[in-house]
């Protein structure tokens, strides 16, 4: 047999593949469809590396596996080519965009060809192709046409490197994502597109689709859904009112002070009295960045609105107005009541500021150990624990009462007129005895804690706080009489200090409360103190009682309105004019596209307008509507535009009419299985379905979401754990691997190295190994013999193999979908030959990750049509586990030999079969039978006279 001669093969394959146009997606078939689609990628002048094409290789697999199921597959590749770096490289070089794009994405087809990936190159689109962009630009102008398009000023993320406006995600810790540079912020008329009219279809139709589970939690948490309530806060002596949005209208009752955001719109309506002080905070914060200022670890900061107050519409109180940066002016309505009991940063701010902080939600607990029993009746009680502590033995006062069996802290009721100090210290003296105690403090809002009382017989909801001491000395006075009989008074350490231990359930709220300065704020739920007639309603209660009648049910949306404007070169132009009358008019459809025209310079301008401005033969036009004098909008859409449909174009690219003819988008969508990467579950996938439901709103798409599935792979790291990156000069070319391994190895090695989903470090030396194998299962069609009688242990294994091997594709569980055939493999080489129809089999579980020297193999055993086209494998299921059974055979204790048998063999047929074997006839010949057991499945023993 020839040698493996992996160039030869795999270069002489894709020729075939191509001349018979072996994965050209037929509009003309009735075979079910199945649409597998890759994220394509922006063709830098890096070229592709190893990582790149992961997820190509793996949906490779998924499409051909789809294809000898019986499927017609959509399988395409394209260019996201719009973009910054080819703009740079532009800049630099002096080189037309265009030309680099072209060059760029010739090699990389080349590197995905040459990997043999099963793509319909004849549907390859790109989205710098006027013939593309057209409808990119048509899609724009319809959201115009319905009001979802629209220029705003907006205090935009500004980079003073790039010349760019940057949208919130493409700022990363305050940092522009491509050079980290310090983001400023300025002020600039920009496209809009109104996405945050989608949010809640966004969030709802999320239940529809068929998304990796962490992939929905991170599109829930991007688009915020917050249900909650508007409360007004009415002005004192004004017509004024600040509207707040909050989730927690349970807690209006400890409203305290209401927080504006600086940039709110009424700070200019209010007669303020220190109108300096608040215009210099207000300049002040202007600099810092969203992140800045909403991060939880940096210091409040804000200045009270002196002349000033709102009433609290639930309590009549007069409140003060402060102005803080930790309010964003766009997220709820820009103003918060602060409630600094309940919550962190009102806690922190009222700190700071000596503002008042008032407990409205108390936390309650019910007893594990003693719950309350639903047959006795139940009593409020208030009572008052304390916290007894020596600080010269590092150990606390507890009782110890026999009878129940339970350690507990002092308790005792709160009699009317005491505080609960003074209840505290009473009742130390009265159990303890003991006298010198330093009043530290108390433990903050009260407990509600619901029990058993064993003691007394009955339920209790207790309402306790806490009061800490320090002891100060050791005197004793007498305890009352009968006190002292069941219970022990002990002294025990902060390890034995603790729920569990102790029976009280309140404890770990004040240990926590002892162990911070001051008493953390309560954010959880409990039930309502300090609020009227709601008093008593469990949190969650009151929520809906108290915004019935002071406030209105809202729900707010994290999300923003996308800035879809850029000052730069390489992108698709606006296609919208300006006239002075008119003001903006869309180009008319039939003047589609509007063309980027060619420029000398891609630099920005340094007013930060896009060079297009600077081409007045292009910029100045006739106004469509009045045909006065009128300008082109000079800004491009952001990168993002073109990746927002490209899926919908696969389908028809070169429809000339529309983006994509109706019978074939009512064929193709969805996207039956959309893989890519996480990075752009917030970005790229939420536009891409916003576009897609706007489509489907104005009837040119006919479902409402554009993937079905969605799956993510894991980043492919540098050697050394790294990411990889052209600066670090870490990058893995497949280019050289395929020359020196083969695609197939390269291919199969990249689908072993480790689970799809988690990123995974490369290691060129361990290409070696997937050589190897792929080399050996070369080998093995040496072996081959029709006629040979598969051992039924093979046979089984390989039924194992075809059920393991299609389940893990499906699963994208790669590595393990390889090792199985590994083993397979192993198995089969043990054997002197081999039956074809089980080489055959391994082929075709093989083909999906290494196409071309199984169609080679596949050829060589004498296949006219290819094993791209044979039907996937399906297994026995009877043969799935052995259907023979061994079972031990023992004379008088000894085991004497050993039976194989049916599973269904009944008893009777086994111990007539055991009597027949000559081993252990030997052993019962001529003696008397006392006793024959069968333990089915298992042994047969038996006992014969004599010895
Ligand atoms: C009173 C309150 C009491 C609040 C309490 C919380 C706890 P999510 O869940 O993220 O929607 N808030 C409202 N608008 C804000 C803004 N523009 N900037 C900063 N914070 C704002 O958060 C809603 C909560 O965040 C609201 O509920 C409000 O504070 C605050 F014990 O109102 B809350
Ligand atoms: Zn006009």
């Amino acid at each position: 047999m020839k040698s493996y001669d992996h160039k030869k093969i795999e270069k002489k394959w894709q020729k075939k593949w191509e001349e018979k146009k072996l994965y050209k997606t037929s509009e003309k078939t009735d075979k079910p469809k199945f649409y597998a689609l890759v994220e394509f990628p922006f063709p830098s002048g890096d070229g592709l590396h190893v990582g790149h094409v992961r997820p190509y290789i793996a949906l490779d697999a998924i499409a051909r596996k789809r294809r000898v199921e019986g499927f017609n597959v959509l399988y395409p590749m394209g260019w996201d080519a719009f973009g910054l770096p080819t703009e740079n490289y532009a800049i630099k070089t002096g080189k037309q965009p265009a030309f680099v794009t072209k060059q760029n994405t010739g090699n990389f087809r080349k590197q995905i060809k040459n990997l043999g990936a099963s793509f319909d190159w004849s549907r390859e689109v790109n989205t710098t192709d006027p013939e593309y962009y057209k409808w990119t630009q048509w899609i724009f102008l319809k959201m115009f046409e319905k009001g979802l398009a629209y220029k705003s000023k907006m205090n935009i993320n500004w980079c003073p490197k790039d010349k760019i406006g940057l949208a919130n995600e493409e700022v990363v810790d305050g940092k522009c994502e491509r050079c980290g540079t310090a983001v400023e912020k300025r002020d600039k008329d920009q496209w809009m597109l109104a996405i945050t009219k989608y949010a809640d279809r966004l969030d709802k139709d999320l239940d529809t689709v068929d998304f990796l589970e962490k992939i929905k939690i991170q599109q829930r948490n991007w688009i915020g859904r917050s249900e909650g309530a508007e409360i007004d806060f009415q002005i004192k002596d004004s017509s004024e009112k600040i509207t707040v949005f909050t989730t927690r209208a349970d807690t209006l009752y400890g409203v305290t002070y209401i927080v504006l955001a600086p940039e709110h719109r009424l700070i200019a309506e209010l007669p303020i009295e220190n109108k300096k002080e608040v215009e210099d905070y207000i300049k002040k914060s202007k600099d810092k960045t969203e992140i800045d200022r909403t991060d939880a670890t940096k210091e409040k900061t804000g200045v009270e609105v002196k002349g000033v107050v709102a009433i609290n519409p639930a309590t009549g109180e007069e409140i003060p107005i402060w102005i803080a940066d930790y309010v964003l002016v766009n997220y709820g309505t820009g103003a918060v009541m602060a409630v600094p009991a309940h919550d962190e940063r009102d806690f922190k701010f009222a700190k700071k500021y000596d503002l008042e902080i008032r407990d409205v939600i108390m936390p309650s607990v019910v007893d594990h150990v003693n719950p309350p029993r639903s047959d006795k009746s139940s009593k409020v009680r208030k009572n008052a624990h304390a916290i007894v502590y020596d600080p010269n033995q590092d150990k606390y006062l507890i009782i110890r009462n026999s009878k129940f069996g339970w350690d507990t802290v002092v308790i005792g009721g709160i009699e009317e007129n005491e505080s609960a100090e003074q209840a505290a210290v009473r009742e130390v003296i009265e159990e303890t005895g003991y006298t010198n105690l330093k009043f530290i403090k108390t433990l903050g809002g009260p407990v509600q804690a619901s029990y058993f009382a064993k003691h007394k017989d009955e339920n209790r909801v207790a309402i306790t706080t806490a009061a800490y001491f320090e002891l100060i000395g050791n005197d004793r006075t007498e305890i009352a009489a009968g006190e002292e009989e069941t219970n022990e008074i002990l002294w025990v350490s902060p390890q034995e200090f603790v729920v569990g231990k102790m029976v009280n359930s309140e404890l770990k709220f004040w240990l926590e409360r002892m162990s911070s300065e001051y008493f953390p704020p309560y954010t959880g739920d409990g039930i309502v103190i300090n609020s009227g007639e709601f008093d008593g309603l469990t949190a969650n209660e009151a929520k809906g009682k108290i915004t019935n009648e002071f406030g209105r049910k809202v729900v707010k949306y994290k999300l923003k309105d996308w800035v879809f404007s850029r000052q730069r070169y390489w992108g698709e132009p606006i296609p919208m004019i300006n006239c002075n009358d008119c003001g903006w008019v869309p180009v008319p459809e039939k003047d589609l596209p509007v063309v980027l025209p060619k420029v000398k310079h891609y630099e920005p301008t340094d007013n930060g307008e896009s060079p297009l401005s600077t081409i007045s033969k292009w910029v100045n036009v006739q106004c469509p509507k009045c045909k006065g004098d009128a300008e082109r909008e000079t800004d491009t859409m952001p990168n993002w535009a073109g990746s927002s449909w490209y899926y919908l174009r696969y389908i028809d690219p070169k429809n000339k009419k529309s983006f994509a003819d109706k019978n074939k988008l009512d064929k193709w969508t969805p996207v039956d299985w959309y893989n890519g990467g996480m990075e752009h579950t917030t970005l790229h996938l939420l536009y891409s379905r916003f576009w897609h439901k706007f489509l489907y709103d104005i009837g040119e798409v006919p479902t409402i979401e554009p993937y079905a599935k969605r799956t993510s792979h894991g980043l492919i790291l540098a050697e050394g754990g790294e990411k990889m990156s052209k600066s670090k000069g870490n990058v893995v070319n497949p280019d050289d691997l395929v020359k020196i391994y083969g695609a197939d190895s390269l291919r199969v090695f990249e689908m072993f190295m480790g689970p799809f989903d988690q990123p995974v470090a490369w290691s060129s030396d361990s290409v070696v190994g997937s050589r190897r194998f792929v080399e050996r299962v070369w080998k093995l069609a040496e072996k081959l013999d029709k006629k040979i009688k598969t051992p039924s242990d093979v046979e089984i294994l390989l039924n194992q193999s075809i059920k393991k091997v299609s389940e893990d594709i499906e699963k994208m569980s790669f590595n393990t979908a390889i090792s199985t055939l590994m083993i397979l493999l192993n198995r089969l080489e043990k054997e002197e030959s081999v039956n074809n129809k089980v080489y055959e089999t391994v082929l075709q579980l093989l083909a999906p990750f290494a196409p071309h020297v199984t169609e080679e193999l596949w050829s060589q055993i004498g296949h006219k049509s290819s094993v791209h086209k044979a039907n996937w494998p399906s297994y026995d299921a009877s043969k799935l586990v052995s259907d023979t059974i061994k079972i031990a055979i023992q004379v008088n204790g000894k085991v004497r030999a050993e039976l194989e048998v049916s599973r269904e063999a009944t008893q009777k047929d086994v111990i007539e079969l055991t009597r027949a074997l000559p081993a252990v006839d030997k052993w019962i010949a001529g003696r008397v039978i006392k006793k024959e057991i069968y333990v089915p499945g298992r042994l047969v023993s038996i006992v014969v006279d004599g010895n």
